[in-house]
């Protein structure tokens, strides 16, 4: 046996009594990413201009839609064109998914994508993304245009469990998506995933079940995922509907628009609950290419930059040196491990630069100014604590009463003196 299938074998082994925190995992140095979680936030706006879409639909004399579902018809656009970065980004630039590095308390990711519209309407699109908490591990994030007044906001964290052949991954957090020339919202939820192809160290991403986007409309789009065999026989498969609001929901025969294919390749689009097999091309994802944020250089950035903060381990695994990226990571562990006793003893804890924590089950709709509680009541989802996209009074509901969650402080950003 290779020294490489040991390592593996031996990984796989550690995974069956795993405990479901990620960070407590020891991969093999093959299987790292030099690419901390802090970072995958950017793959929410790798294709700007269906970010921004929305703002741009008109209203035509004969439209036999509103213009609010013309432009749930684009959101969803966007959102089904983020999967492809969020999820197969690793398997298509490293060969596989790999696991990423773990983020440190107050590790930052901040970049911004230039103008590239020929018409410059555009404008410029920020990115901070924060781990706002290292037990259990968050990621919370705001993609900023000005200059169309349009923001995504969300956290994520994740919890594992493992089954015979996968690993099932459940995703807490949300996203919430504001046009304010518009004077719309959305809320976006996480769908859950399991990685395959443990067994044959060869593991990839599969999205599994429902994930919803509400809009303060009352629009509503189902997406609902499968693997190879079940809707269509390929990976990566989709089936969105979206319905005037949720009660019509209950009732596929009442979806106003049908949208099906992969997320990673071709999806068309349908009037009605079903896709005609002359369907219009709804997204292209195989030949739409994802544009990338611009980052600035090492140098420049602040110690709390991710790519500055883990520049040796990072380095370390492209050069595949088990001791050194041992050696490295824990200079960091330690580090942090001073600087948590440090607060303890000062009694003055981390205080997280552009989030803050905020309990929904006690804020009444007018008093959150995000949406959040609005929407989620208008989709019938859990202000709790629980796996995204729970719907209330389900059984995954009634496992806790804690509703605490992140939100972005757009002020906090306006005085920052992180450069982008
Ligand atoms: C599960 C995962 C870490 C979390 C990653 C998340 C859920 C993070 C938020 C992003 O918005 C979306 C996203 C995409 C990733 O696909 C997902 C990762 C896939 C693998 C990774 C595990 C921790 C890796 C486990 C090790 C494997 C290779 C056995």
């Amino acid at each position: 046996m290779s020294s490489t299938s040991a390592s593996w074998t031996s990984f796989i082994k550690s995974l069956a009594s795993y405990n479901g925190d990620l960070s407590s995992l020891t991969a093999p140095p093959f299987i790292l990413s030099p690419t901390s979680l802090v970072e995958y936030s950017q793959y929410w706006s790798e294709h700007v201009d269906l970010f921004l879409a929305p703002n741009f639909i008109q209203q035509e004399p004969n439209d036999i839609d509103s213009v609010e579902l013309k432009h749930m018809v684009a959101v969803l656009r966007w959102f089904i064109s983020t999967l492809k970065s969020q999820y197969c980004s690793r398997a298509e630039t490293l060969g596989g998914e790999k696991k990423p590095l773990n983020p440190f308390l107050g590790e930052l990711f901040v970049g911004k994508w230039t103008d590239e519209s020929p018409s410059k309407k555009f404008g410029e699109t920020l990115l901070v993304s924060e781990q706002v908490s290292h037990h259990p591990p968050i990621t919370a994030y705001a993609i900023q245009n000005k200059t169309n007044k349009t923001t995504l906001q969300g956290y994520n964290g994740v919890r594992a469990s493992m089954s015979a052949t996968a690993l099932n991954v459940r995703q807490y957090g949300h996203a919430l998506l504001s046009y304010e020339n518009l004077n719309e919202k959305y809320l976006i939820t996480l769908p859950p995933l399991h990685i395959e192809g443990i067994l044959m160290a060869a593991p990839f991403v599969e999205l599994e079940q429902k994930s919803y986007i509400q809009s303060s409309a009352g629009y509503v789009a189902v997406i609902e995922y499968s693997g190879k065999g079940y809707f269509s026989g390929k990976s990566n498969s989709f089936k969105a509907r979206i319905y005037k609001n949720i009660s019509e929901a209950e009732d596929k025969t009442k979806a106003l628009y049908t949208v099906s294919g992969q997320w990673s390749g071709v999806s068309s689009i349908s009037r009605g609950n079903t896709v005609a097999s002359d369907a219009q091309v709804f997204f292209d994802a195989k030949n739409s290419k994802p544009q990338h944020l611009t980052v600035k250089p090492i140098e420049e950035q602040s110690p709390l930059e991710s790519r500055r903060a883990w520049q040796k381990v990072a380095e370390a695994i492209r050069a595949n040196n088990y001791n050194l990226i041992h050696e490295e990571k824990t200079k960091i562990e330690n580090e942090q491990r001073e600087l948590r006793k440090k607060e303890a003893a000062d009694d003055t804890p981390w205080k997280q630069k552009f989030f803050e924590e905020i309990d929904y089950t006690t804020l009444t709709e007018e008093d959150d100014e995000t949406g959040y509680v609005k929407l989620a009541n208008m989709a019938n989802l859990s202000l709790k604590n629980v796996p995204s996209g729970t719907r209330k009074g389900s059984s995954k509901d009634n496992e806790t009463e804690a509703g605490s969650h992140w939100r972005f402080c757009p002020e906090r950003l306006d005085t920052t003196d992180i450069v982008f």
